[in-house]
């Protein structure tokens, strides 16, 4: 099934028809108010990080470090040596973070995560959801700034034809299905999966949604840019209260947040039945401090 494509939609309609449904789509129209839109390029990101000393992934052969202009160049004789500058920090990169733009449909209440990816053509990251746990996942929008990339989606409805590998710490959890050398007798409930499908090019943008298994392979020399940001609000802020325990200003985070927890919130989380699985694992304490949070209708909810 083709994901669909269509021109950048205002923040409300984006969080009406894609956000809170979970369906991917492909938006135009976003990237050229980047102050770098047009001047992307090997050369141009030699220019700027070729002095640089980064690390990139080699699926075989893992993590290593690489002078940038040494990579490039190898990227340009087509001899990159299977090397994949993958999820850069937009913070590794000087200047970066004000050469591009967030897209509008990132919350301001949530962080988020800019990452920069520059490959040969045939990179591939087989089918993988970034984060795993069930309520707690990040949704992500792809900007493709130069080159094609396939991108092939799963939803979380079909997990089970998925064959998760077990999970390593810090890694995001991969099936055992690939995509291109599927083996049908091996896995025979993938047949059952519905495939999202597209191929992006110079100024598209993929939306992700959260616990969406995706492959994503370069069918060309690739620049991409990824904004990551966590599904739920709910779970951002428990994070946060965990660094304001730590830096001794807890009383202070909850007097800001007290009651603002409310039924979106619930949504975000999958209901009930998230809120109980983020709930009871907490302390007495904890849960005492937090309920500070909550909203009267969910205060009820957990005291139940
Ligand atoms: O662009 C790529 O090559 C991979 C992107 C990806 O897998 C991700 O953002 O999680």
């Amino acid at each position: 099934m083709q994901i669909p494509r269509i021109s950048a939609p205002t923040p409300e309609q984006f969080e009406s028809q894609f956000l809170r449904p979970g369906r991917p789509v492909v938006m135009t129209g976003l990237l050229e108010p980047w102050p770098s839109w047009g001047s992307w390029s090997l050369d141009w990101f030699e220019q700027r990080y070729g002095q640089l000393v980064l690390s990139g992934n080699n699926a075989l052969a893992g993590t290593r470090s690489v002078l940038v202009s040494d990579y490039l160049e190898g990227i340009r004789r087509g001899d990159s040596d299977g090397l994949y500058l993958d999820h850069l920090s937009v913070h590794s990169l000087p200047g970066m973070a004000e050469a591009i733009c967030v897209p509008p449909y990132c919350p301001t209440d949530r962080d988020c995560q800019v990452l920069v990816w520059v490959g040969p053509s045939g990179t591939c990251l087989n089918f993988h959801k970034d984060n795993h746990v069930p309520i707690d996942g990040n949704h992500n929008l792809l900007a493709q700034v130069v080159g094609r990339k396939r991108v092939v989606l799963v939803g979380p409805a079909d997990d089970g034809c998925m064959y998760p590998l077990p999970k390593k710490a810090d890694e995001p959890l991969f099936s055992e299905v690939l995509l291109d050398s599927y083996d049908p007798e091996k896995f025979p409930l993938f047949t059952g999966a519905t495939l999202h499908e597209t191929e992006v090019g110079p100024g598209d943008v993929v939306f992700i949604p959260a616990h969406h298994w995706h492959y994503v392979r370069s069918l060309e020399i690739s620049m991409s840019v990824t904004f990551w940001w966590r599904a739920s609000r709910l779970i951002e802020l428990m994070t946060r209260f965990k660094e304001a325990a730590r830096q001794g200003t807890l009383e202070s985070f909850l007097a800001r947040n007290a009651d603002t927890v409310g039924d979106r919130d619930l949504e975000e989380i999958g209901g009930q039945d998230g809120l109980r699985q983020l709930w009871e694992p907490l302390s007495p304490r904890v849960r005492e401090l937090c309920q500070r949070m909550l909203a009267p209708p969910l205060k009820s909810l957990v005291q139940a």
